[in-house]
């Protein structure tokens, strides 16, 4: 079936202006899809123990066997060729291959990735790792407190040297965190996310002992790869509601504690300081050198762009406009946020080449006679690649896109109610349907492919 709906003038700006290596890819995590939690030596993670937790997660569901991957990576592989994609970003189960965080590694655990990413190669996919996407070894969490303690920095610059003299030389680039803000906010300030705490100071703490993590990891892995080392943060822009002064404050803290309090440290070795101000006793406890740590030169900035934040400070809060409607997840889509937040970030920041690292919506897919007809889904990329065309026309350099998610998955406290995939998951029989969306990708990706002007010389 060929769908087209994508606009000619969007293919005809990303065919113009996007780098000449620009990549097309999907995102997934491993305890979203890999399954198989305790098979072949692995450990448990934090999630295992979070989703036994009564009331935690909405389905009462867990990561056991999730999208199978452990067992389909194979067929997975497959879909990923059948639309054409350039790349794939997956993340390493810490767990999977050093049982305990720490101690003796897991062969049995690198030889699925050794497959995985064989299996890649053969299918022209270039692989981008992520190393840490929330699955914490649960043996971390028990001994140490998990992040909240210094003590886990080292142990991960020890695990991301070992991945990175292991697969260095086979990946297209290997990211330290995915949205560090998400582990520390979610996780220890409002109790979404595993481990569960409602604790704002730990939080705070937490996040500077990712960020040290994240700055240990790459000069750990500086000396045993040249691959091209990076970060993935979630940006969600904030807009205040009203032309209010207070509205205008509270949206600046909200860019601060979500936009500024990584980007400052990781990219000029200094928390912002109107955050400390705001933070107050919450602030974490920063030692010397800490900051020189986290401020370590890298190759890329992966960004994951989803939504805006509306900060209203009325009682009750003036609700986000939704002019082009809400995701499954209630999130607003308001594409053109997207370019403007990535001008801000290369006139701010001058980072390194970005990757849009993740970028999709959750929707209320219906499989109806083998077709999911998922035309809101089609209509959010399309839209998003057009704002990603217009910041690269206004001079950023965008040098790949991963569309969230490959399959329909575990969508952490949400259980598997929330589908964001290209492939509809079938979770009684691990069935995959190519939704409307995966084939309209497939045929976008041919067409601007097909499109692009070759460059001279
Ligand atoms: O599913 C998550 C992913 O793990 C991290 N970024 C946001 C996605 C959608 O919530």
């Amino acid at each position: 079936m060929k769908i087209e709906t994508y606009s000619n003038s969007t293919l005809l700006e990303l065919s113009q202006n996007l780098h000449p290596d620009f990549q097309w890819g999907a995102a997934t995590s491993a305890a979203q899809i890999e399954g198989a939690y305790d098979e072949d030596g692995k450990g448990l993670s934090i999630w295992d123990s979070f989703c036994a937790e009564p009331g935690r997660i909405t389905d009462a569901s867990d990561i056991r066997v999730a999208c199978d991957h452990y067992h389909r990576y194979r067929e997975d592989v497959g879909l990923m060729q059948g639309l054409g994609l350039d790349a794939y970003r997956f993340s390493v189960a810490w767990a999977r291959v050093q049982p305990l965080g720490r101690g003796a590694w897991n062969e049995a655990g690198f030889a699925f990735y050794d497959r995985l990413l064989e299996t890649l190669r053969e299918a022209g996919i270039r692989p981008h790792v992520t190393l840490y996407h929330w699955d914490l070894p649960a043996a971390l969490q028990e001994e140490f407190g998990g992040w909240e303690s210094r003590a886990v920095v080292p142990l991960f610059a020890d695990y991301a040297a070992e991945v990175a003299r292991r697969f260095g030389d086979r990946v297209a680039s290997i990211a330290t965190l995915n949205e560090p803000w998400c582990v520390a906010t979610l996780g220890y300030e409002i109790a979404q996310f595993a481990p569960g705490k409602k604790d704002r100071a730990l939080a705070m703490q937490v996040s500077h002992h990712l960020m040290m993590a994240h700055g240990a990891a790459v000069k750990a892995m500086r000396k045993v790869t040249q691959v091209p080392l990076g970060v993935v943060l979630n940006h969600t822009p904030a807009f205040a509601a009203e032309a209010l002064e207070s509205d205008r404050k509270a949206a600046r803290i909200d860019d601060g504690l979500n936009v500024r309090w990584y980007m400052d440290p990781i990219f000029r070795g200094q928390y912002p300081a109107d955050i400390l101000d705001h933070l107050g006793a919450d602030a974490p406890k920063v030692e010397d050198g800490d900051l020189d740590l986290i401020h370590q030169p890298l190759d890329f900035l992966g960004i994951n762009f989803y939504t805006r934040s509306f900060i209203s400070t009325q009682t009750p809060p003036k609700p986000a406009p939704g002019k082009q409607g809400f995701t499954d997840m209630g999130w607003e889509i308001y594409p053109e946020a997207l370019t403007q937040h990535l001008v801000r970030l290369s006139r701010e920041y001058a980072p390194p080449p970005i990757f849009i690292t993740e970028n999709g919506m959750a929707n209320a897919d219906k499989l109806v006679d083998g077709r999911v007809a998922d035309v809101e889904r089609i209509q959010y990329v399309n839209e998003h690649l057009k704002a990603l065309a217009r910041a690269v026309a206004l001079g950023v350099d965008v040098r790949g896109y991963f569309y969230w998610s490959l399959l329909d998955n575990f969508e952490w406290n949400s259980g598997y109610t929330k589908r964001f995939g290209l492939f509809h998951v079938n979770y009684a029989t691990q069935e995959r349907v190519a939704k409307d969306s995966a084939l309209w990708y497939r045929d976008f990706i041919t067409a601007f492919k097909s499109r692009r002007t070759p460059k001279a010389g």
